[in-house]
């Protein structure tokens, strides 16, 4: 046991009483739109972030009143499948108690924002009566469980799914907190009857991550989570087991060396029986060993460098009792998703609509909120959330096929997948003006950096070729942009750093390419390298194992070296 004085995070979560805290007395102060601290620590596992809107804090500043507080809500959705009750509930909860905005994020959830605190209850209410929840969205427990959206592939996707939803289940904490806040469950007497089996009253040093994927596709970027199952299929089409990968994660912080992004180490295999087992004892061992001193250090990703995958791999058999299988080989193509219509192998049909940093909304010009609600008012499959922030209309059937791409087209969607690759293959956090920890915006601005790049993509006839672009607005890494080819992350209002050379299935780091570039500088700094990539590039080459192949930079063998570049850019200025 360390000696070291635990993180101030360990002492609010042992005080809480197994996650209630004040949260029900401060949602009762209507004399101010905040909760307490210790409070706005809690709620995240509850599923909510206190915020406030950063656009208007000059202005309220000014006029001498509170920031502009409101709630930002992340409803869970395993798998990330909805049904179309639930999209027309939450599409109408978005309008009634949020900003009118549905936000569809990395990690195949939905997020509401600017819910005020006195509407808080009321839309945790309402989203649990559509079969949602938002526990465990956030917090330093796992969070919503992601597998291949992937419905036209074969049955295995199916089992995948159902997995994946097991998984989230066994995993979800048990504190009654949740009904008695949000749902006025019976209070218990006395909270020696609580029982948090799996986390006990300190729950995780910090947020836990699992998702499963479905080789030859990455589109859930298994190499970014802490926990990752990828499916082994035999030449039959059986699943017969999954490969266990465990350390990945994104997030950093500019300046401290010892944050770093890392990608997941594959460490063995285990049976379709054994899934949820594995699960809960990796969590476990994340639980015992995890740093609970610095939160900085305490994603399970250094909970693995620290120890060694060696390490965690034997440690994990003996929580097991057995011994995980050595891995079998697999290939992942791509992380990207997959537009426009496919049909599976039972006639059902599939159509994987682009949505634009997965915002959804109205604009006059394009009315995509709209379209997504009466398309669900008539469909009968269902709705599969990506982490790429798209989604798929899925499982609809051929009477219903004409009738959906009738509505696609009256709302203007039928042509989302004709933009260009590279747009396509984009994603951005949220970022300003909701997110307190944003240094730059990443939603609001990458449009306009893709258009720009688009430019040069027409002139050198690189319009179809898929490239990774992801932009956050800071180096948390809410977009992954330490995986995605080109990799824009906010440094400061209108200043990014720049990282290239991902690999194009998520299966590599990128590494810095520039430090602090103006905005305005990004596409005279990026054209340059396209139009050579359009000319040098060998077949079938991916723009990030081209930048590495002409010297633009290195790759990054792990998350150890990331900061390397940075150190010898010092060095050359
Ligand atoms: Fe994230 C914190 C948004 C996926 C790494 N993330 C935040 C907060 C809650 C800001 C905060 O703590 O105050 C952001 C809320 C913004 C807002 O206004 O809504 C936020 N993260 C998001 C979402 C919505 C981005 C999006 O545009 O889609 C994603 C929600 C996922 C979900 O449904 O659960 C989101 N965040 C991710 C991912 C990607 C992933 O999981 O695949 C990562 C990188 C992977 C990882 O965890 O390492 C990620 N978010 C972080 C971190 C860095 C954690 C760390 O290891 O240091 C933070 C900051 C923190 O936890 O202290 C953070
Ligand atoms: Fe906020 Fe940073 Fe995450 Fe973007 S990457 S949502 S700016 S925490």
């Amino acid at each position: 046991m360390s000696d070291k004085k635990l993180a101030a995070n360990e002492g609010i979560k042992t005080r809480s009483n197994y996650l209630r805290g004040t949260i029900a007395e401060g949602l009762a102060d209507l004399s101010t739109g905040s909760l307490s601290e210790d409070d706005q620590q809690l709620i995240k596992f509850h599923g909510s972030y206190q915020q406030d809107d950063r656009d208007l804090r000059p202005d309220r500043r000014k006029h001498r009143l509170e920031k502009a507080y409101s709630f930002m809500i992340r409803i869970r959705v395993p798998g990330g499948v909805a049904t179309p009750h639930q999209w027309l509930e939450t599409d109408r909860i978005a309008e009634q108690f949020a900003n009118g905005t549905i936000k569809l994020t990395t990690r195949q959830a939905f997020q509401l924002h600017g819910i005020i605190k006195t509407n808080l209850k009321r839309t945790i209410q309402e989203i649990n009566q559509t079969a949602m929840d938002t526990i465990a969205a956030c917090g330093d427990v796992n969070r919503n469980v992601m597998c291949n959206p992937n419905p036209h592939l074969s049955s295995v996707h199916a089992e995948v799914l159902k997995a994946a939803q097991e998984i989230s289940d066994h995993l979800t904490p048990q504190t009654k907190a949740y009904h008695e806040i949000w749902l006025d469950g019976e209070k218990l007497e006395s909270s020696e009857a609580e029982q948090e089996p799996i986390y006990g009253k300190t729950y995780l040093p910090r947020k836990f991550k699992i998702t499963i994927a479905v080789p030859p596709s990455n589109d859930v970027d298994i190499f970014a989570n802490c926990l990752s199952f990828i499916a082994i299929v035999d030449h039959h089409g059986k699943l017969v087991g999954y490969n266990v990968a465990v350390g990945g994660g994104m997030g950093s912080t500019h300046g401290n060396d010892a944050t770093y992004p890392r990608l997941a180490d594959v460490i063995g295999f285990c049976t379709p029986e054994q899934i949820v087992d594995v699960s809960e004892k990796v969590v476990l061992v994340q639980r015992d060993f995890g740093d609970r001193a610095d939160r900085k250090h305490s994603r399970f990703k250094y909970t693995v460098d620290d120890h060694g995958p060696d390490w965690i791999l034997a440690k994990l058999n003996e929580y097991l009792g057995y011994a995980l299988e050595p891995a079998s080989p697999y290939v992942f193509t791509t992380n990207g998703d997959r537009f426009c219509w496919v049909e599976d192998e039972v006639g059902n049909y599939h159509y994987t609509l682009f949505v634009e940093g997965g915002r959804v909304l109205d604009t006059e010009a394009y009315p995509m909120r709209t379209g997504l609600r009466e398309i669900a008012k008539i469909h009968d499959g269902d709705f599969r959330l990506t982490a790429n922030q798209n989604v798929i209309i899925a499982n609809v059937s051929s009477k219903k096929r004409a009738e959906i791409e009738a509505l696609l087209e009256k709302y203007g969607m039928h042509r989302s997948h004709e933009r260009s690759a590279l747009r396509l293959s984009s994603i951005a956090c949220v970022s300003l003006p909701t997110c307190g920890l944003a240094l730059a915006e990443a939603e609001r601005y990458l449009p306009d950096v893709v258009e720009k790049l688009e430019e040069t993509l027409e002139n050198v006839g690189l319009r179809h070729d898929s490239i990774t672009i992801r932009m956050t607005g800071c180096p948390n890494g809410c977009g992954r942009p330490f995986i995605s080819e080109i990799g824009f992350v906010g440094r400061g209002p209108d200043r990014y750093n720049v990282y290239l050379g991902g690999g194009h299935a998520g299966q590599r780091l990128s590494k810095l390419y520039r430090q602090d570039v103006d905005a305005a500088d990004i596409q005279p700094l990026l054209s340059p390298i396209l139009e050579r990539y359009a000319k040098e590039r060998e077949q079938g080459e991916h723009f990030g194992d081209f930048v590495i192949r002409a010297g633009y930079v290195v790759a990054t063998v792990q998350g150890k070296d990331f900061h390397q570049n940075i150190k010898e850019e010092a060095l050359k200025n």
